[in-house]
């Protein structure tokens, strides 16, 4: 049985990640793929617990690295319970976010060292890495209107522009980086137009 592909969808506040991965869902079903959908932090009970402690707000400070570490807890979780399975029976799995957000948000906006990461990347998953990952890109300030219009704000929506700022370009950088594994998205276009642009992208893979 020839293992499924591993899709994952990341960018900043607001950018539209949730709307896209939806399309993008319905795009592979439409092929006739068999898809799961699932989010990091998350994606079993226990991540889930884990996403409910890394999002909420509270009065103590949290500690860099046990937000790190909380990350990899969950996913190794994830990875066990759900995509590793997935994969292995052909299925493809998409998902709304992955271990490039800890190198922007962990590493870009909290600036953890990139090597740390890289060492619990490696422990956590092995030599499993997404086949493709759509980094869709927005000027912060527009992105964070559009998400602070949904209401109350978590733990990481209520970090500063410049925070923001630190995380979009660490996700530039690794999209430059390796233009193979990532397409960078103009999310800022109108929402057809972004579909458009990743409807090519997906012929392309699939092609
Ligand atoms: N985190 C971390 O620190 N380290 C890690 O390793 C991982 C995660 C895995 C939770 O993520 C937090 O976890 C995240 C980083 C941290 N925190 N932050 N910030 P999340 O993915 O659950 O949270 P989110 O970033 O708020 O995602 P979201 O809810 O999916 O929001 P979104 O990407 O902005 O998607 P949206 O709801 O589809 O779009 C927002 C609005 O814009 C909505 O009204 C849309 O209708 C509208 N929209 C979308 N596209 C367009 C276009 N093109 N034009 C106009 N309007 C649009």
């Amino acid at each position: 049985m020839q293992r499924g592909k591993f899709l994952t969808i990341e960018g900043t506040e607001g950018v539209g990640k949730s709307t896209n991965l939806a399309f993008v869902r319905d795009w592979l079903a439409s092929k006739g793929l068999e898809v799961i959908v699932t989010r990091e932090p998350g994606g079993t009970p226990l991540a889930e617990e884990i996403r409910s402690l890394l999002l909420s707000k509270r009065a103590e400070a949290v500690d860099e690295t046990a937000e790190l570490l909380l990350v990899f807890a969950a996913r190794a979780q994830h990875l066990a319970q759900v995509i590793k399975p997935a994969l292995a029976r052909g299925a493809w799995v998409l998902s709304d976010r992955f271990t490039d957000a800890t190198y922007a948000y962990q590493g870009g906006g909290r600036g953890l060292s990139k090597s740390i990461i890289e060492q619990l990347e490696q422990l956590v998953q092995g030599d499993l890495r997404p086949d493709l990952t759509l980094i869709l890109d927005i000027d912060v300030q527009l992105g964070l209107d559009r998400a602070r219009q949904r209401g109350e704000l978590d733990r990481f929506e209520s970090e500063t522009v410049s925070f923001f700022e630190q995380v979009r370009a660490a996700y530039r950088q690794r999209a430059l980086a390796a233009p193979k594994r990532y397409a960078l998205v103009d999310a800022g276009q109108p929402l057809s137009k972004v579909q458009a642009d990743i409807d090519s992208l997906l012929t392309r893979l699939l092609a």
